[in-house]
């Protein structure tokens, strides 16, 4: 089932606690974060003398029934600090599920029942759902940055004809054509990546002229590169202003393809016994492709 959830924020620090939540609903087993609006700042709606909102919308799919992601999502929201006080009152974050579904039980009703009066819940769905049809109500709502996908994160591999991405830890190709493509297209920019891919690297090293973040749970300090431990982390220390090119593996394209704007992929015409695979690409759409003997370089956008 495909779901749209609505999130929002007023108190304390609120790019970094929607942040937080995308991630944490990243991680219910069972759902997949398919897409993430830009951030916006709302007026409180419904009641006055509050602090501005932050408001965003994803898109999930799951196989959860939607009360039992629901206490998730309440769960999450716990977790986070939300404190339940005056209905519609000022929340650290409060995350709804907007549509996708038709429910009226006691605990849930989807759609949600004020969707379509609130401009600070429809402009984001609206972004990421663009034939969802509707009609805004003029309130201030404006885009603002902050969000997972503003990190203009392009994701970069070299795959065969069934998108099989390596096998045993190693790469299933090298072509000189496409290892000097790769460091055309990084070279003076940051390269993030996993632990193992660093061991698919020349004398195991982060690559030269470019900066290297390695997102790792386990590795200590490496010469030349900076080690994050989570997806949180890495948001801290990532400019807005730069490209950021994933670089693999499998696990970290995993991770950070629901945020990515673009992906360069060097398709090659062979068929491997691969181990692992690149993650679906079914959001994103070809923009060009450059076809040469025996393989070809691909674009794709959100
Ligand atoms: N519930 C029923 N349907 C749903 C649904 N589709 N998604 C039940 C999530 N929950 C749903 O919610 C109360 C109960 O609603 C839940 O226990 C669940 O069983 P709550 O989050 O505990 O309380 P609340 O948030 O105060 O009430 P409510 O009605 O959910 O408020 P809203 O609609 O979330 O509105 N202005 C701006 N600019 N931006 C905002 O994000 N948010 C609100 C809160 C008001 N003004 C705002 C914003
Ligand atoms: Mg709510």
């Amino acid at each position: 089932m495909i779901l749209y959830l609505g999130l929002g924020a007023n108190l304390g620090e609120r790019e970094r606690t929607l942040r937080r939540a995308i991630e944490g609903i990243k991680k219910i087993p069972a759902v997949k974060l398919l897409r993430v609006s830009s951030f916006y700042e709302t007026e409180a709606w419904g009641v006055v003398n509050q602090p501005n909102f932050i408001n965003a919308a994803i898109k999930i799919s799951t196989e959860l029934e939607p009360l039992v992601l629901l206490d998730e999502l309440q769960r999450i929201e716990l977790e986070l600090g939300r404190i339940r006080r005056e209905h519609w009152g000022a929340r650290t974050i409060d995350i709804d599920i907007l549509y996708g579904a038709e429910i009226s039980s006691e605990r849930l009703t989807v759609p949600h029942k004020y969707l379509f009066e609130r401009d600070f819940a429809l402009i984001p769905l609206k972004e990421i759902f663009p034939s969802l049809e509707c009609k805004f109500h003029g309130d201030k709502v404006s885009i603002c940055a902050g969000s997972p996908i503003d990190f203009n994160f392009k994701l970069i591999a070299c795959v065969d004809r069934n998108f099989g991405l390596g096998y045993k830890n190693n790469l299933l190709f090298r072509i000189p054509a496409d290892l000097k493509n790769f460091r055309r297209l990084t070279l003076n920019h940051t390269i993030i990546y996993g632990r193992k891919t660093l061991e698919t690297f020349p004398n195991l090293q982060p690559l030269d002229k470019r900066r290297n973040i390695i997102l790792s749970k386990t590795l200590g300090k490496i010469l030349g590169a900076e080690v994050v431990e989570s997806v949180e982390e890495l948001f801290d220390k990532l400019d807005e202003a730069e490209e950021n090119f994933i670089v693999g593996g499998a696990e970290i394209f995993n991770e950070l393809i629901p945020y990515a704007k673009e992906i360069f992929l060097t398709v090659v015409d062979a068929e491997t016994q691969a181990d692992v695979f690149f993650p679906n690409i079914d959001e994103f759409t070809l923009q060009a492709a450059q076809i040469f003997d025996g393989f070809e370089f691909r674009r794709y956008k959100r």
